[in-house]
Formats: C-alpha cells, structure tokens, sequence
C-alpha cells in the first residue's frame, strides 16, 4: 500500500508577491526608474560595486518584504523525516505543476496544502480551484489543507457560536475554508489545531495501514449541508520533537535570514490583531532550540537569523534564560525578531546585543495613549520611548510599526504620533539606526475590534482595507501617512531591504537620511529634490568603493564560498 511519497506538500498556491495598496505605500519609499530604491538595488545602480555580489542576489529577493524563505517546509520535512514519512516539497503550485505530475506518477499518498502564506485577503476560492485540479489530476489521492487560513475558518466558528458575528459566512468563506462544507467539498478533510502536523502524521499512518482516518481528532470534514467537525485531542508535534538541521539547506537561505521559532501565541489581546486567538502560547524548550541553533555553526558566515515568533518576549525569565544560553554558545549569528517595547528594560537590551540580536520589531501603534488604550495595547508611549533609547544605546536597530486610522484617531492624536516618531533617537550610539513603518488600519474580520459591540461603540463599517468609523474612514487616513511622512523629522521610513549591511552603521543610516530627505521633498512636490537624489546616488558611489573588499580578500572569499557550495 505504500506510495513512493508519503506527502506532497505545497507551500504556496500562487508565487509570493508583495501586499498592500502600492497607492498608500509608494509615496513612502523613493523609486528610481520605476524601482523601489532600496539599498541592495542602490548599490547595483550606480555600478561601481565590488562586494561578493549578494547585494545583486538581495535587490531580488527583498521585491517583496521579508526576502527570505519561510519556515513551515523546513520544519515540516525535517518533522516528517524524522518520523520515516517521505516528504516532498513543493514551493508553489503555478510553477510546480509538473513536479507534482511527477509525483503523482511515481506514486503520492497525500497532497497537503499549506495556507499559511497565502497571497490575498480572499485566498480561499484559490485553494479550493487548487484542490479541484489536484483531484481531476491525481485521482485517488488524499487531498488535504491545514495552517493560518484553516486555523482563522475553525476559529470563525467557534466566535459565531459565542454570538453574532459581524461579517456574514458567505464573506468569511471567501477569506477561508472550513466554514462552506460544499465549496470545500474537493479537500477530504482539513486539519486544525496547534500540532496539526502531528494529526497529518497519523493521517499518513492511517493511509499506510490502508484505514480510514476520517475518526480521527481534530478533523474538519466537509459535507455537502455543512462540515463535521471531529473532536479535539492533543497531539505532540514538530514543536516539541524536532530541531531543524539547517546544515542540510543553507545554499538556500545564504545570504538571507534563516526561519527560526522559538514559541507561538502571545497572551496580549490587542484589539486589532487576530491571530493571538489562534494558538495557545507555548515554548521550545531551550535545549532543543539551542540545539537548532548550533547546526548553523559550521555554515559560512554572514548567520542571519528571524525569530518567526509573533512576541519573542512573552516570558521575561525565559527570555533571559535563553540570552544567556545564546551568549554562553557563542553561536556566532545575528538575528532579529518581533517584540513588545515593554518587556525591553537597559540590562535586557544589553544581554540582547551580546547574544547577537542586531534588530527589533516593535509594534508601537501609536504615540498617543487614548489611542493605544482604545488599541488595549497595553503600551505607554514614554515607556515605549525609553526601550528604544536602551536599544539604541546597546547598538540595537528598531524597525518601529504604527497603525494609522485606528478608531478614535484624530489629527491631534496623528500629531502626537509624529512627535513620537521624530523623537526617536538618530543613533546614539553609531552602531544602530531606527525605522518606522506606517500601516494604515486593516480590519480584520476576526479581530476583536471588528465584533459588533466594537463596531457599534465606534460607528465602525467595512472590512479590510475600506472602513469608515466615528473619527476617520480609510481615504482620510491613507492622506494622513503621506502627510505624516512629510512631517516626520529623524527616522526613515522601511523599505524592502535587509536589516543589516556590510557597510558601518553610520554610513548606512546617512545613505537612509539622504533617501529620505529626497523622497520628502518629490512628496511635497519641491524640484530640488533632484539634487537631493543626486547626492544620494554620490555617496552610494563613494560607500561602494571604500567598503569594497580588496581583490585579494575578494577572491579568497570566493573560493570559500565555492567549496561550500554557494554561487553568489
Ligand atoms: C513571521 C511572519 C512574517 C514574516 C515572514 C518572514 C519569513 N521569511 O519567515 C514577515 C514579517 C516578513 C511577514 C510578512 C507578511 N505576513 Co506574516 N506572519 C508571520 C507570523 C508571525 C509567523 C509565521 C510563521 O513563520 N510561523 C511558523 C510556521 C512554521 O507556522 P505555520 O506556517 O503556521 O505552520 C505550522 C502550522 O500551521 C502547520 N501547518 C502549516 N501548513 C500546514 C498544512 C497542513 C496540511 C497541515 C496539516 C499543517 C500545516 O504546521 C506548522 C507547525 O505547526 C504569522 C502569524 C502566525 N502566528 O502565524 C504572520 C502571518 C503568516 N502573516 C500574515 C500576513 C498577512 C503577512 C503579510 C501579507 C503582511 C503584509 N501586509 O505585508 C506579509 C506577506 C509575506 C509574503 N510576501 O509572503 C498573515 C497570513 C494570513 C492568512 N494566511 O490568513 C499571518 C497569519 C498573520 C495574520 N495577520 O494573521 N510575516
Ligand atoms: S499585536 Fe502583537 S502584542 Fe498584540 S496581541 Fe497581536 S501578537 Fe500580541
């Protein structure tokens, strides 16, 4: 009974491509012929660049944000295999038809369809037209799906079994599946659940024996009147078993930043955000992440690390605990992850520097406490201005998010954020630089602001990106950025491109300024901003020439680089 491969797994359904409405974010970020001018693009344009060439690798993979690939098929496969199941991966679907023709002639148990990484907001249409196709291709396999877009179907349930919900089933069964059993009806099953890896494991098992698995826990099983929804059990999964050994895929990753985890769920109930519903918070145990972490050691460097976690911070003494580990290793890499301003205190920021963390995310919101308090942010805008001072004190970057349009937001609370942001420090220390990153507000159907107490405390109407409440709809706030970012004075505004450059930080952060002080001024529609451009371009041209590698340390590097396998 058993088939050459256990599961295909696709990652994605459609390629990656960036989001967000170019309208609201272009004006943000300077183009040059017709590209965003980020500093891997930068570097190539003025062409007198002599580094290894990863910028020209870089300018390509930092089109959309976050360039580097993501976790889910390394942790799975390294899962799976662990666990004698054959996994192939597939990275997605429009371009990886044939491959899984291959499979499927050779032989395939399961095709399994990740939805975490999802294109669109209405993705759901597109995984179910996925599964027809696979079914009418590769007849008689098991065809299932699981992740964020199962996980928010499975949770929309359990929220309409609580009370109304604001957004009608029709609307949610667009966004995602398990909630419309007859559109789904291509997919035997969906499985949800933190672990839900652990239940596709026994779902292959099942397969192998040549038995039904249809019983089993924390199954979603489309009907043609509705779904059934089997009970949930607890599982062991990757989370507490595996350590991926990224010995095995780091010509894939080199030089971008390797996917790691270290915990999932935050305990913070922030009125915008809907995946902490989604999970319990758990940890790794630091042993085992450690243990991941050392398998980087004998890669080449640079070791670029993300902590996929949504709050890196959730357990102070943890947190500690596992610095100390990182920096008692001597790991050799640098990495950065998300994290609340408040768990950041100047011994923390310390210990973070010494363990290599060379960039943080922090969600600020906004600089007004109304506002943040309407946000149950749980964040006090001075708070959050000392934990970037420490940050920048300890030689830490911060990548600062803002959500415009929140409800209650005004143009007196917009000013308080400008404030904010333009108090930021200009780096204190020479060795960080700090950035902001507007967002305007998306409502999210499944965030607790879009509930119907919410909605009518606020006026709110809309979903997504079109949305109108008591103080501000969504066009309103799409001008207040492009002001905003006309009036902020300091900091620069996030373009796609890497946190940390082969260049010394204070260069960096003056090609930044220059940027900036050129887009501001084709924002305002002031004809000098050419000049600025050109002054930008200069010191790009300069920087490339003084921190290029000398031809000899160039061509020892290369050779390295070819004994380890990597083309740059
Ligand atoms: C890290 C992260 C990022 C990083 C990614 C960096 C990188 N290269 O890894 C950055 C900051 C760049 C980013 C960007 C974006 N992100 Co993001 N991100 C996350 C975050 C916090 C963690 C994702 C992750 O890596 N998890 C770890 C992996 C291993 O988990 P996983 O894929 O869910 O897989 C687990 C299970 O789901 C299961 N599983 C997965 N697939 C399958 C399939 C089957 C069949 C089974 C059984 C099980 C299974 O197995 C795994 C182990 O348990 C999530 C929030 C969250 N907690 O999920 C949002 C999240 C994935 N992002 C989201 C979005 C919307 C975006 C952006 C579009 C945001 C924007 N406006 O720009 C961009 C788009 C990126 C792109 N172009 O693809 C959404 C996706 C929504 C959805 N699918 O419905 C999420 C869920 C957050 C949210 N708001 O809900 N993101
Ligand atoms: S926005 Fe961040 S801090 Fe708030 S609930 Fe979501 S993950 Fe937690």
């Amino acid at each position: 009974l058993r088939k050459a491969t256990d599961i295909a797994f696709i990652v994605r359904v459609e390629p990656r491509s960036d989001s967000g409405d170019p309208a609201i974010y272009k004006p943000l970020r300077l183009q040059i012929d017709g590209q965003e001018a980020n500093l891997p693009f930068l570097r190539q344009y003025v062409g007198n660049e002599r580094s290894l060439g990863f910028s020209r690798r870089l300018a390509e993979q930092n089109r959309y944000f976050g360039g580097s690939p993501v976790l889910t098929p390394y942790l799975l496969k390294d899962y799976f295999e662990a666990h004698g199941i054959s996994f192939e991966v597939i990275p997605c679907l429009t371009s990886g038809w044939d491959r899984l023709r291959q499979l499927g002639a050779s032989g395939v148990a399961v095709v399994a369809i990740s939805t975490t990484w999802a294109r669109g907001v209405e993705a759901a249409p597109v995984f179910r037209e996925a599964a027809k196709k696979i079914k009418e291709e590769l007849p008689g396999v098991v065809v299932v799906a699981g992740g964020i877009a199962v996980e928010k179907g499975i949770y929309s349930r359990r929220l309409a079994s609580e009370g109304p919900l604001s957004v009608s089933e029709d609307a949610l069964s667009e966004m995602y599946l398990g909630i419309d059993g007859k559109k789904d009806k291509d997919f035997d099953c969906l499985v949800f659940g933190s672990n839900s890896e652990g239940t596709l494991r026994q779902i292959i098992e099942r397969v192998r024996e040549g038995k039904d698995f249809r019983d089993l826990p924390n199954l979603a099983l489309p009907r043609s009147d509705g779904y059934q929804i089997n009970k949930t059990a607890e599982v062991e999964g990757a989370m507490q078993t595996t350590a991926v050994n990224w010995r095995k895929y780091y010509r894939e990753m080199f030089p971008l930043w390797t996917p790691v985890f270290s915990s999932v769920g935050c305990p913070f109930h922030c009125e915008f955000c809907d995946f902490f519903p989604l999970f319990k918070c758990k940890h790794r145990s630091e042993a085992n992440l450690i243990s991941e972490l050392k398998t980087l050691k004998c890669t080449p460097y640079p070791r670029f690390v993300f902590f996929t976690d949504d709050n890196f911070g959730t357990n102070k003494k943890r947190l500690a605990s596992l610095l100390k580990a990182m920096i008692r290793e001597k790991l050799g890499i640098q990495w950065y992850a998300f994290i609340r301003a408040d768990t950041i205190d100047k011994e923390i920021a310390e210990q973070l520097r010494e363990a290599g963390c060379r960039e943080l995310l922090l969600g600020i919101e906004s600089g007004d406490q109304t506002i943040l308090a309407n946000m149950n942010k749980r964040l006090d805008p001075d708070e959050a201005s000392k934990a970037v001072t420490y940050l920048d004190q300890a030689g830490i970057s911060t990548f600062c998010t803002f959500l415009v349009g929140f409800p209650g937001e005004t143009q007196k609370s917009i000013d308080k954020t400008v404030q904010w942001i333009s108090n930021m420090p200009a780096g204190v220390s020479a060795r960080a630089y700090h950035r902001y990153y507007l967002f305007r507000l998306m409502v999210a159907p499944l965030s607790p602001i879009s509930q119907k107490a919410q909605r009518e405390r606020y006026g709110l109407r809309g979903l997504q990106e079109n949305w109108s409440h008591n103080t501000m709809n969504s066009d309103e706030a799409q001008h207040a950025m492009k002001d905003m970012f006309v009036r902020i004075t300091g900091p620069t505004h996030v373009y796609h491109e890497p946190p940390m450059s082969d260049w010394p930080a204070e260069v960096t952060r003056e090609i930044m300024e220059t940027r900036e002080k050129a887009q501001r001024r084709f924002c305002q529609g002031d004809p000098t901003g050419q000049a600025v451009q050109d002054e930008l371009l200069q010191k790009v041209r300069e920087a490339n020439s003084k921190y290029a590698f000398s031809p000899l340390t160039r061509m020892g590097l290369r050779l390295y680089y070819r004994l380890k396998g990597i083309s740059l």
